[in-house]
């Protein structure tokens, strides 16, 4: 496996990052997951411009442009020889001493891994997931905004922590509010006669899915509604999806004990998987474009 690193491409044994990096001390930095089907990235250019708004949110300069980040991205595919993949870009403070100061860091560091990636959730797209809500709240925008796709995913792992104790397949979280606002990895949507209801994105990341998702939905005339929700629509819905690169799009079937709708993925979701699909097959940057 060959990764990048600092304007290197390196063999994973030799691809070494300083234990003074702020970015392991404290989590602070940026990173993104994207996807590769078939020799194309998805929507690459959306997922550079969240990580450097991402960057920009925490006052990391990037060393390198959006640009030069998308070449690397391609590099890393077309060293590695992968037409599929899942590529996680990472850009850390950098080199610093034990202070939290970013000062301290002159250099912010790049990472780009890329890895062969199949269907996430397995058999559960046919079955539908087990979501369990979690008591832990995601993290509110005043303290740190989910929209940062940030290296510290606390947050996250202790609502998957929980989750998995719970024996669910993915977490749910509501906000401090009590509004509905996401997975652990993923956006949520209720399906209630005929529309698709999601939360607005103060309180969830803007999840690159879902932008796809709110544009297919739309494209086949489903009525989408940005609302707050509650616990109440999750439990009545018709139909739960979530929403992710990682788990691409996905039924869920089950929610703290509830069967959500005929308990089996709904008609809505199943078409709108089969479209996702579609759109993942055939759009996408070229990976070789020289
Ligand atoms: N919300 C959060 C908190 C995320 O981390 C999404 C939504 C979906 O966003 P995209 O742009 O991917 O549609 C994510 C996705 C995992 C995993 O293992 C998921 C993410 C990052 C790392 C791992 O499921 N991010």
């Amino acid at each position: 496996m060959i990764i990048y690193i600092d304007g290197k491409y390196l063999p994973e044994d030799q691809a070494k990052i300083s234990v003074f990096d702020h970015g392991f001390l404290y989590g602070d930095g940026v990173f993104e997951g994207i996807r590769a089907y078939n020799g194309r990235v998805f929507r690459l250019k959306e997922h550079v411009d969240r990580m450097y708004d991402s960057a920009k949110t925490i006052d990391l300069k990037p060393p390198i442009s959006k640009e030069e980040m998308i070449e690397v991205i391609c590099e890393v595919l077309r060293r590695n020889k992968l037409d599929n993949a899942y590529i996680r870009p990472i850009i850390s403070r950098g080199h610093g001493d034990l202070g939290l100061d970013p000062r301290k860091c002159p250099k912010p560091s790049v990472v780009v891994i890329a890895v062969t990636w199949g269907a996430m959730y397995g058999d559960l797209y046919e079955k539908g997931l087990k979501a369990i809500t979690v008591s832990i709240r995601r993290n509110p925008a005043e303290c740190m905004p989910p929209n940062v796709k940030s290296l510290n995913y606390l947050n996250n792992i202790l609502a998957k922590i929980e989750a998995n104790y719970k024996g669910g397949d993915e977490a749910i979280f509501f906000d401090t509010n009590g509004y509905l606002s996401e997975g652990s990895g993923d956006n949520l949507y209720v399906v209630k006669n005929g529309e698709i209801l999601t939360p607005p994105t103060l309180n969830n990341l803007r999840g690159i899915s879902r932008m796809v998702l709110l544009e297919i939905a739309r494209s086949l005339g489903i009525t989408v509604k940005e609302q707050n929700l509650g616990y109440f629509d999750l439990y009545t819905a018709d139909e739960l999806i979530c929403t992710g690169t990682a788990a691409e799009v996905a039924p869920i079937t089950w929610c703290d004990g509830r069967t959500i709708g005929s308990g089996k993925p709904g008609p809505i979701t199943r078409q709108l998987m089969a479209a996702f699909k579609t759109v993942t097959e055939k759009e996408g940057y070229p990976i070789n474009k020289k």
